[in-house]
């Protein structure tokens, strides 16, 4: 049973340049999160990959009355992973009702389960929006009853400054920032 899991959040083309909704410099983590998807492959850890994956009417969208641009729309290449991920990687689907947003990979889903139901203790995270998708998963990992670790050189931001606050938060909460 793997005590540890990879947390990969939303690695998608969207949230890289070039995409609807941009963390600057994204894709500048990809090799770290590939490199980090192989290494703890290696070592018998459960791969998790979590996803936006909203319905073109999403209420987080602009034309619905949300804050952001239309992104990471079910079936679209804009959802689409830009990680290598192993055949094996649990694939999580989040915020895919229409009238529902969720930051964090457990809301509304059923991770938690499927992590306690394999036996994980502790749980590394990495990926996209630092300040956003990344701070909620963690923080819900906490709550889970997970030992979370975050991975600081393969996460990303929007915006340096929330990034930083976010990263002082997660600390108050327990999570474990490596460098
Ligand atoms: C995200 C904004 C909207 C994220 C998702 O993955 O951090 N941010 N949807
Ligand atoms: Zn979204």
């Amino acid at each position: 049973m793997p005590e540890d899991a990879l947390i990969v959040v939303d690695m998608q083309r969207d949230f890289m340049p070039g995409g609807a909704l941009p963390v600057p410099d994204g894709d500048k983590i990809i090799p770290r999160v590939n490199e980090y998807i192989r290494k703890f492959k290696e070592r018998g850890a459960l791969i998790v990959a979590t996803r936006d994956w909203h319905p073109e009417d999403h209420i987080s969208f602009m034309d619905q009355g949300g804050p952001w641009p239309k992104h990471c729309v079910q079936n679209t290449p804009g959802a689409e992973f830009v990680v290598e991920l192993p055949e094996d990687a649990v694939i999580i689907s989040k915020a895919a009702d229409p009238d529902k947003e969720a930051y964090s990979g457990f809301e509304g889903t059923n991770l938690a389960e499927i992590l306690k139901e394999k036996g994980v203790k502790r749980v590394y995270v990495c990926g996209v929006a630092t300040e956003y998708c990344v701070k909620a998963t963690a923080l819900d990992a906490v709550r889970h009853g997970f030992e979370t670790y975050l991975l600081r050189d393969a996460v990303r931001g929007i915006n340096p400054e929330d990034e930083e606050n976010a990263l002082r938060e997660l600390e108050q909460a327990g999570v474990k920032v490596l460098s």
